[in-house]
């Protein structure tokens, strides 16, 4: 009974693996679309680089008993929500809310939950967007709406949040009190950069497109 068990477990997890994979490159395919797009409007790339992940058999399997949720695919897709999981890097804080927007402007996209740990940063200074989505994945037997979770962060929030990420599992949880205070000062720093930068950037972008018009004045007379 108990190798039954493991080895229906085993086939929900890959083909939920599978269908997770088809819903992860349907989001990268959005963004990509909106990356290239927003670069012809507005001559600059806001989408610095794109990850994504499935979680691994193992980890869900994980997950799936930590939750005592049943062991089956409607199940799991119900409970789980980030079994696929995309994490876009933009250059500024004002492009993570632009890319947010126009994700979750699109009306095959459901949006489940919407988490601005950007306004409201977590205790220990972790900043970034954070959005539950469905999307629909075509099946041969017709549409199949799974969730997808989409992180949207600036380069410092990212360096800061993959530092962090180390530190934690390097502490099992338990980081020192000198470490999470290094961490905090760091995370500010992050955020004083990210406005300096963004504060520069409007001031230069501003600049360039005037310059670009004057030229593209000259030319076309
Ligand atoms: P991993 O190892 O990246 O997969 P959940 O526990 O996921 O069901 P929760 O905690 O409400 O629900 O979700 P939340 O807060 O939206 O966080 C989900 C993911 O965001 C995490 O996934 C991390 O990837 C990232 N994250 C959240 N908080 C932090 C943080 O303090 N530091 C860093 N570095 N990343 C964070 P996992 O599965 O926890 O981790």
């Amino acid at each position: 009974e108990m190798l039954a068990f493991a080895v229906g477990l085993r086939d929900t997890v890959q083909r939920l693996s599978m269908e997770h994979r088809f819903a992860v490159a349907e989001v990268e395919t959005k963004v990509m679309i909106l990356r290239e797009e927003f670069l012809h409007l507005h001559r600059y790339n806001p989408i610095e680089h794109v990850k994504s992940r499935v979680k691994s058999p193992k980890s869900l399997i994980e997950k799936v008993l930590r939750k005592g949720c049943a062991p089956d695919a409607e199940a799991i897709r119900a409970s789980i929500r980030d079994i696929a999981g995309v994490r876009v890097t933009c250059s500024f804080i004002q492009d993570c809310y632009r890319v947010l927007e126009a994700l979750t402007a699109q009306d095959d996209l459901r949006v489940l939950e919407i988490k601005d740990y950007i306004a409201e940063p977590k205790a220990n200074g972790y900043r970034s967007l954070h959005a539950i989505v469905e999307v629909p994945v075509f099946l041969s037997s017709g549409a199949l709406p799974l969730a997808v979770e989409i992180q949207i962060r600036s380069v410092a929030q990212d360096f800061w949040a993959s530092l962090e990420h180390k530190i934690f599992y390097k502490y099992d949880g338990e980081v020192p009190e000198r470490l999470r205070a290094e961490l905090a000062a760091a995370a500010a720093s992050a955020a004083a950069l990210d406005d300096r930068m963004e504060q520069l950037h409007a001031e230069v972008h501003g600049a360039s497109d005037l310059a670009d018009d004057g030229f593209d004045e000259l030319t076309l007379q």
